[in-house]
């Protein structure tokens, strides 16, 4: 029995979500609003003591932190292997999940997309001043993810791999934003990547609810 606790809005969960649909493994999705008034709930602060989304439970086998969570999916689980075996294009998968979660969260998803997306709809007005001191750094972020991406479908070139699934939530709402669309149209290797995952049925099976 797999239970993942978290919330379909979160770029993190739908990493997850993604290996778990890719590999066929089967699981529950357990709600839990990290971003509710008075903090996480007591419980959840159980499972991860940090109090972010995800968390994971397999039987009686619990794990926070996402890398963790999808290498295990994938070493745990029959099905296609979402790493790659050479030393050197697994260390190219690892780099990427590193910049991702380094580098490309905080700048692409809250400085910009939040702030120029998900703030004036909810009736706020985005920070310019937050928005314009990230745009060097999100230059530079998708300068490198597109001198990291290989040629072929996937990031790392014919293999679907857990870099596929963790950058493709956090690019596809950073595109949502005008700065992101700017940028990732000097990324081409990226931009075209990025419009073949969307179209994939794991891809399309997490899309959040209410969302297109
Ligand atoms: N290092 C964590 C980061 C997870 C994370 O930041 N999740 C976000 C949602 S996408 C979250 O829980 N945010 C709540 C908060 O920061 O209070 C991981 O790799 O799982």
């Amino acid at each position: 029995m797999i239970e993942l606790f978290g919330a379909d809005y979160s770029v993190y969960v739908r990493s997850v979500r993604l290996a778990l649909l890719e590999k066929g493994v089967d699981y529950r999705l357990v709600p839990i609003d990290v971003f509710a008034l008075g903090g996480p709930p007591e419980e959840h602060l159980e499972r991860h003591p940090f109090g972010k989304i995800p968390a994971f439970r397999h039987d009686d086998f619990s794990l926070y932190e996402t890398v963790a969570i999808l290498r295990y999916i994938d070493e745990a689980f029959a099905g296609l292997s979402l790493q790659p075996e050479t030393p050197k294009l697994r260390a190219r998968m690892t780099q990427i999940l590193s910049v991702l979660n380094t580098y490309a969260y905080r700048t692409l998803v809250w400085d910009i997309y939040v702030e120029r997306v998900v703030k004036p709809g909810e009736d706020g007005s985005a920070d310019e001043v937050k928005i314009a001191s990230a745009l060097g750094e999100a230059r530079k972020i998708i300068a490198a993810l597109e001198a990291l991406t290989m040629s072929g479908p996937f990031l790392i070139g014919d293999q679907l791999t857990l870099a596929d699934c963790h950058a493709a939530p956090m690019l596809n709402l950073f595109a949502a934003s005008e700065e992101g669309t700017m940028l990732l149209e000097a990324a081409p290797r990226l931009s075209n990547w990025l419009t073949d995952f969307r179209t994939r049925e794991s891809f399309l099976a997490t899309q959040p609810v209410g969302t297109a």
